[in-house]
């Protein structure tokens, strides 16, 4: 077989759903890895006609069979990937099989983020149970960094879901954690501790609501670490490129309502305009 590994160029495995309308999960990962010059592979977990925030009729192709032997022939390949990271899971089993392709394929420099995706708004997503929850938290323990928001970290932790980020933070699985959205008055912003130092970053917060804000972060944070900031660097540059998406998708309002206009942002890097 010809070689597979050594190019020079990062590569990520993206094991995360592909909600092909709305902009979430794989749909804003794959580019805007790309766009960071990341060779991005996605495991992909589901196919939805769109994604479950605010479509009626979706329809969901579950790919737990193809993560398995997806994964398998990558193991045959003997495939090497810089950073592995996890989203949305269409069942507990599917969490046990990113745990093992975890202990597969995470070498000794391997950087594994997991974005618990389970819940917003104080609560946890309908199409999840709390046998989910547990899986989640088993998942986050094995991994270097993890991205929940508010509610995402009281449900790990199993915490009120008034509980400060203060009071969470040391109690997450995982040492390093960036929780998201974050509402300080009038900002929202990232309370984190990364590397034993404790990052703070706010911006102003745009009165709109918005899907898949969470991964598009990731997508960012993942691909600057990847393009050689540490867990601390990262933060703000991947939280400056979120705020100019939210604010291209504020002025795309009331039509882009389903996810985040990241492709201005995209578009303005890499053509200079
Ligand atoms: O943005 C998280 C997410 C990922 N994937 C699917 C979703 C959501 C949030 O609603 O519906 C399918």
């Amino acid at each position: 077989m010809k070689p597979v590994n050594g190019s020079g160029m990062k590569r990520a495995a993206l094991i995360n759903d592909l909600s092909c309308f709305g902009k979430c999960s794989l749909s804003v990962a794959l580019p805007i890895l790309s766009a960071y010059g990341v060779e991005a592979v996605s495991l992909p977990t589901a196919i939805l006609s769109t994604h479950t925030g605010g479509f009626e009729g979706y329809v969901v192709r579950d790919m737990t069979d193809e993560m398995r032997a997806f994964s398998a022939h990558w193991k045959r390949m003997g495939l090497k990937f810089d950073l592995i990271s996890t989203g949305f899971f269409s069942s507990p089993e599917q969490l046990e099989i990113a745990a093992d392709f975890i202990h597969d394929f995470a070498a000794e420099e391997t950087i594994v983020l997991v974005d618990p995706v389970l819940g917003d708004n104080g609560s946890l997503y309908g199409c999840f149970s709390e046998a989910c929850v547990e899986k989640m938290r088993a998942l986050c323990a094995l991994a270097d960094v993890i991205s929940p928001n508010h509610t995402e970290a009281c449900l790990l932790t199993g915490s009120a879901m008034d509980t400060c980020v203060e009071t969470l933070l040391p109690l997450l699985p995982c040492p390093n954690a960036v929780i998201t959205g974050v509402r300080r008055g009038a900002e929202i912003g990232y309370e984190a501790r990364l590397d034993g130092e404790r990052v703070s970053v706010y911006k102003a917060y745009v009165p709109i609501q918005l899907h898949g804000t969470g991964d598009v972060f990731a997508s960012a944070y993942a691909a600057e670490i990847l393009n050689g900031h540490g867990l601390v660097d990262a933060l703000p540059r991947a939280a400056e490129f979120l705020d100019a998406c939210i604010y291209d998708t504020a002025k795309r309002q009331p039509a882009h309502w389903y996810g985040l206009a990241f492709e201005d942002e995209l578009k303005r890097r890499t053509h200079n305009s």
